[in-house]
C-alpha cells in the first residue's frame, strides 16, 4: 500500500498574556470554516522553519524570528487522499500586527478554551501540549 505524506507546519503564536492565536480557515480552502493553528504546506527545497517564516507573513502579515522556532511537538493524521504530518512551533516574539490577510477570522484564546473552538482533526490533540506549556 502506497500513501501521500504531506508535511505542514502550523505556528502557535502565544502573547504576553499567555492567550494562543487561533485562525479560521477561509471559504474555498479544505476544512473552511474550522479554527487552527495557522501555517500551511511545506514547499519543495523549504526548511520547514522558512515554511513556517512564509506562511505567517502570508496569512497574516507577521514576521517571526526563527531563533524562537523549535518543534513543541508533532501532529498527525490520515485524510482519505493524505496523511498529514505537522509539527507544531510555539513563537513568542515576532513583528508586526497579526492582519487576517486571506480575510479569514481569528482571535486571541486561553489555553483552557481552545476546545470550545471546532478545530481540524490534526489539530485538536496539540491543545493538551499547549495547556501543559502555558
Ligand atoms: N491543516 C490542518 N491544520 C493546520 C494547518 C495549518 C493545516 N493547523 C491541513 C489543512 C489542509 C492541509 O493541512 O488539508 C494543508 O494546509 P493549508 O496549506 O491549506 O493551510
Ligand atoms: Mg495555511
Amino acid at each position: 500500500m502506497t500513501f501521500r505524506l504531506v508535511l505542514v507546519v502550523a505556528c502557535a503564536l502565544v502573547d504576553p498574556d499567555g492567550r494562543v492565536l487561533i485562525a479560521q480557515r477561509p471559504e474555498g480552502k479544505a476544512l473552511a470554516g474550522l479554527w487552527e493553528f495557522p501555517g500551511g504546506k511545506v514547499e519543495p527545497g523549504e526548511r520547514p522553519e522558512q515554511t513556517l517564516i512564509r506562511e505567517l507573513a502570508e496569512e497574516l502579515g507577521v514576521a517571526v524570528e526563527e531563533p524562537c522556532l523549535a518543534p513543541l511537538t508533532f501532529a498527525s493524521h490520515a485524510y482519505d487522499d493524505f496523511h498529514l504530518l505537522m509539527p507544531l512551533y510555539v513563537c513568542r516574539r515576532w513583528e508586526g500586527t497579526v492582519t487576517g490577510r486571506e480575510g479569514q477570522a481569528f482571535r486571541w484564546v486561553r489555553p483552557d478554551r481552545l476546545r470550545d473552538f471546532p478545530m481540524p482533526p490534526a489539530d485538536e490533540p496539540l491543545i493538551a501540549h499547549l495547556v501543559d506549556l502555558l
